[in-house]
């Protein structure tokens, strides 16, 4: 780490949910520096567990718009102590957890674009919220407003045409109609909303910045055909929405130049280019170097599937994202709460609490595990509505038991078998070319990477990188296009002059391949005869498990 004689550098943050990280990488777009700042442990203050305020019983979930701006102090300040000389940043771009609000009050901006470069964010900052905790995406508290907004537009099918998802308590829409309905004064004296991602970038700024496309279909507002709010779904949740949200830029989008106060407090270049944040799900499409065909597979706490979408598909069992990468086509996404949670449950309950006992179970099965297929939800689910554990024979017969071996192989089938059929209903379709990156921390398990290859019958990569949202959001500082609404009238650079390392997309999948090194793991020969029938069998199943009651 710590290359400080490379002369062009661009720069990443990651406002994750309990986290803010930012890497730097070069101009080949290997990374050089790193810092995190963790808000449990480093920012006690703000007293979150994982990042975040739970408000009992109330489903209510926020955290400190506050906390993410000392957190900001205190990332660059790290940054430095690398040796990482910010004077080599040409861009700069960024990610936020997905869905988040922040409620900047009337005279916001003017603080922002005076902020005096003596003197810490935070410590300037504290006053300009209109709301002092923002909502975050583990709020599930707005059942009600889900519901006007999809009545609104005559259902939920036709919110998840419009808007690529039906409604979600965490999606912004139903957040901001929320603080609407109940703290009405706060909203009336609210100028303008962010999304976190939005937030970030206002700081470095040192102006509102618009939201991006892809993170605005997060919200359950934007019109993910023709890249506008949609008005019926504004008007379900607010009045004057519009004016408070700004006008949406593509993902790409250079919106102006760094706010003086990073020039002079911490010496970055008057010509840094401040690319549009976006939500991490899309900066992580990037970050894994996602091409059309390819699909994404995030092994964590819950996994999460994305997939590059050429068409919107209408769903409602997961999201339609405008694309980072390309305004025109899009991204899918299917969030499971049932990841390694559940994997881990069965570990514990199979293999003695050893991962090492639990691989070696699967692969003392075969594939296709002699016809069963396992169910298994500690979760509620979009779909199947389903909780607790389901067993079927060959004969698609309901049964009671499995053996040790079976269960932890019915259990990894079943979530890759789910993956594959949840994508296929999105429009995604696996093609001899379908490269599978499996990231997460399952991703280290030889033995599940064998089952994901086999199930989708294509090469599996993992890639060394850990932190794809950052990484994403680092390669999307360099992507930076000079498109034509450019703001910052306030300098009189030329903006389309500086952007000569501009390159394309392609380019930059081959840059980034050259440094993924990825580690490949292929499927069995005899993978397609044992497993195609078993994707219509289990889509059969799961279909006849919703239904019963
Ligand atoms: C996606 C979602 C989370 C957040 C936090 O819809 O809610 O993945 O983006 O990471």
């Amino acid at each position: 780490m710590g290359d400080t004689q490379c002369r062009k550098s661009y720069l990443g943050f990651d406002f994750s949910t309990q986290q803010l990280k930012a890497v730097a990488v070069n101009d080949t777009l290997e990374v050089i520096s790193e810092a995190t700042v963790h808000f449990d442990s480093e920012l006690p203050e703000f007293r979150t567990v994982g990042g975040v305020n739970r408000h009992e019983k109330s489903h209510v979930v926020t955290a400190c718009p506050l906390m993410w701006i000392k957190a900001l102090d205190l990332v660059i300040e790290k940054l430095k102590i690398t040796g990482f000389d910010l004077s080599t940043v040409q861009a700069i771009s960024g990610c936020g957890q997905q869905h988040g609000s922040v409620y900047w009050k009337k005279g916001a901006n003017e603080v922002l674009k005076n902020l005096d470069p003596n003197k810490f964010l935070h410590t300037q900052l504290q006053d300009v919220f209109s709301i002092r905790e923002s909502p975050v995406w583990m709020d599930s508290s707005t059942t009600k407003q889900c519901k006007q907004l999809e009545d609104a537009v005559g259902g939920p099918e036709n919110l998840a045409t419009i808007t690529g998802s039906r409604a979600y308590e965490r999606f912004t829409g139903s957040q901001i109609a929320k603080i609407f309905q109940t703290r009405q004064e706060n909203y009336m004296n609210t100028e303008r909303i962010s999304l976190i991602s939005s937030f970030a970038a206002s700081l470095f700024l040192g102006d509102y910045a618009a939201i991006d496309f892809s993170d605005g279909s997060g919200m359950n507002l934007l019109d993910i055909n023709t890249r506008q709010w949609h008005q019926a779904c504004l008007d379900a949740c607010a009045p004057n929405l519009s004016e408070k949200l700004g006008e949406p830029v593509s993902s790409s989008h250079i919106l102006g130049f760094i706010s003086a106060y990073f020039v002079e407090r911490y010496g970055f270049r008057e010509d840094c280019r401040v690319v549009a944040f976006t939500g991490d799900n899309p900066a992580s499409l990037v970050g894994t170097c996602l091409n059309e065909g390819d699909m994404t597979i995030s092994l964590g706490t819950g996994d999460t599937l994305f997939v590059w979408l050429p068409h919107a598909t209408s769903t409602l069992n997961g999201h339609v994202f405008i694309n980072p990468l390309n305004d025109t086509q899009f991204m899918g996404m299917i969030c499971y709460k049932n990841g390694s949670r559940t994997r881990e449950r069965l570990r514990d309950q199979c293999a003695e609490s050893s991962w090492h006992l639990f691989s070696e179970l699967l692969n003392s099965t075969p594939r296709g595990n002699f016809g069963n297929i396992g169910f298994y939800f500690d979760f509620r689910e979009i779909y199947p509505l389903k909780i607790g554990d389901y067993r079927f024979n060959k004969f698609n017969q309901r049964i009671a038991r499995f053996s040790n071996e079976v269960e932890v192989r019915a259990c990894v089938e079943g979530q890759f078998l789910r993956f594959r059929v949840h994508a296929h209903n999105l429009g995604f379709e696996l093609s001899n070319k379908t490269r599978i990156i499996a990231t997460g921390g399952a991703s280290c398990n030889q033995a599940i990477l064998q089952v994901a290859a086999d199930i989708f019958n294509a090469n599996v990569y993992t890639s060394k990188q850990v932190n794809s949202a950052c990484l994403g959001a680092a390669f999307m500082a360099k992507y930076g296009k000079c498109h034509k609404k450019t703001s910052n009238s306030h300098k009189f650079l030329n903006l389309s002059a500086l952007v000569k390392d501009e390159i394309s997309f392609s380019e930059m999948v081959s840059e980034m391949s050259k440094i993924a090194e990825p580690l490949s793991t292929t499927p069995a020969k005899d993978a397609n005869v044992v497993y195609f029938p078993m994707v219509q069998r289990y889509k059969q199943i799961e279909d006849e498990l919703n239904t019963e009651n």
